[in-house]
């Protein structure tokens, strides 16, 4: 109402891109849609307020609401994850992880971490972040790639010999489960603390669907918030519990500090000033919202949802890196299988309405601009009330589109089918 007055351009692209999101199918496996309760407590009047330092010590007067919210947000992210500390501070996943090296190691310290090339994060230590030019990230990879096995012998015998502080799981781009009972084990052995960054699963460990990394003893949780847990875009630290810190930080008192201190230290003032509390009572939101029973059944059904393209995949013979899912994603490689380029397929299918990414694949020979692969997942879809039939058919409608890349008559076939299921399936405006 007010941009209709004020600011037609940007509400001309708003508009442009609700109509976007609507039409098409949104197959990025990182993205989803949020609810409008979740969009009401975003676009508030909380983002008018500072208020730097933590609910009950804070720098700044006026904190009487900003607390009630920051501190609910905390509550219900402990209860979520089952945690005994959180951060809901961090401005996303990036800020998260940064904040947590930033806690625990000095300049020069070791991380191990998943390769990049093999499904891990860019912020995990891609030699042109931040972190990677003051820390030094060693890695894992798989050991079968057809599999998606974690070469554990290798993650041990590199954590004997570069003595990591950190020990990282996670990734952005990997569909199978790790066994995060034997990364505990290695870590205790060299003694370094474990650290989950489960961004991409979260909302599936909130509904209980896939394992919490906290039941096999990691020491820390970081995530998105706007990922499979579909809140709003932000960042989240969890301790599954709070122990003075191994690494011998010491307070004035000549004490061992503790974890969460540090990492609320990180966070605020290390590397971000004052919170968005306008985000953090969206995140509140998003938390009540995954503690429902529906919560749970979406959860289960981006996995069943996944499963189903997978099977498709699998019955046209399409290279799919891990062999298949065990959660929300598939990474296919398209050019081995169909002679299609990654950044092709992405283009062509940006055409037809259906909305993923071009991804490198393990031990990828094309640039990361032009990979041989795709990555695609189930959160969005789900959400819209897709079921397995017709995530089955996405998953063909896909292929067909890819194998015929150039016939402009048969493209234009499927972009009416697509259309025509994202009318059937409107996008939801709320979920409880
Ligand atoms: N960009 C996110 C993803 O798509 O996986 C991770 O940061």
């Amino acid at each position: 109402m007010y941009l209709q007055q004020q600011d037609q351009d940007i509400l001309n692209a708003i508009n442009g891109e609700a109509k976007r999101q609507s039409e098409g199918l949104e197959l990025i496996p990182s993205e989803n849609y949020v609810s409008h309760a979740v969009l009401e407590a975003n676009g508030s009047i909380l983002t008018n307020k500072y208020s730097e330092g933590y609910p009950g010590k804070r720098y700044y007067g006026g904190q009487e609401f900003t607390d009630q919210v920051e501190r609910l947000a905390i509550e219900r992210a402990c209860k979520l994850f089952n945690a005994t500390f959180a951060n809901v501070q961090p401005h996303s996943g990036a800020p998260a992880n940064l904040a947590v090296y930033a806690a625990f190691l000095k300049p020069g310290d070791t991380v191990l971490g998943m390769d990049l090339s093999h499904g891990g994060h860019l912020t995990h230590g891609h030699p042109m972040t931040l972190p990677a030019k003051i820390y030094n990230f060693v890695t894992y990879k798989m050991k079968n790639t057809e599999t998606g096995e974690i070469d554990y012998e290798e993650l041990r015998r590199v954590a004997i010999e570069k003595k990591p502080k950190i020990i990282l799981a996670g990734f952005s781009a990997y569909s199978r489960t790790l066994d995060y009972k034997k990364f505990v084990e290695i870590a205790k052995e060299v003694g370094a603390i474990t650290m989950a960054d489960m961004a991409h699963i979260a909302g599936l460990i909130a509904a209980g669907v896939l394992r919490n990394p906290f039941d096999d003893g990691f020491d820390i949780i970081t995530s998105t918030t706007h990922k499979t847990l579909r809140g709003p875009r932000g960042g989240l630290i969890l301790l599954r519990e709070d122990f003075p810190n191994p690494f011998g930080y010491k307070n004035a008192k000549g004490e061992d500090i503790l974890m969460s201190t540090l990492i609320n230290s990180s966070i605020f003032p290390g590397i971000q000033g004052g919170p968005h509390m306008h985000t953090i009572a969206a995140k509140a939101v998003a938390f009540g919202e995954a503690m429902t029973p529906a919560y749970k059944e979406y959860a289960a059904q981006i996995l069943k949802n996944a499963k189903a393209m997978e099977a498709v995949l699998k019955r046209e013979n399409i290279r799919m890196i891990g062999g298949g899912t065990d959660n929300h994603l598939i990474l296919a490689d398209v050019f081995g299988s169909l002679g299609v380029t990654g950044k092709e397929a992405q283009t062509v299918l940006d055409e037809v309405g259906i909305t993923l990414n071009m991804n490198s694949i393990a031990d990828d020979t094309r640039k990361p601009l032009d990979p041989s692969g795709i990555r695609f997942g189930t959160p969005a879809i789900t959400t819209r009330g897709f079921k397995e039939a017709e995530c089955a058919r996405v998953a063909e409608l896909l292929i067909e589109t890819l194998r015929n890349k150039d016939n402009a008559e048969k493209k234009a076939q499927i972009k009416a089918e697509i259309k025509s299921l994202a009318e059937k399936f409107p996008i939801p405006e709320k979920f409880v």
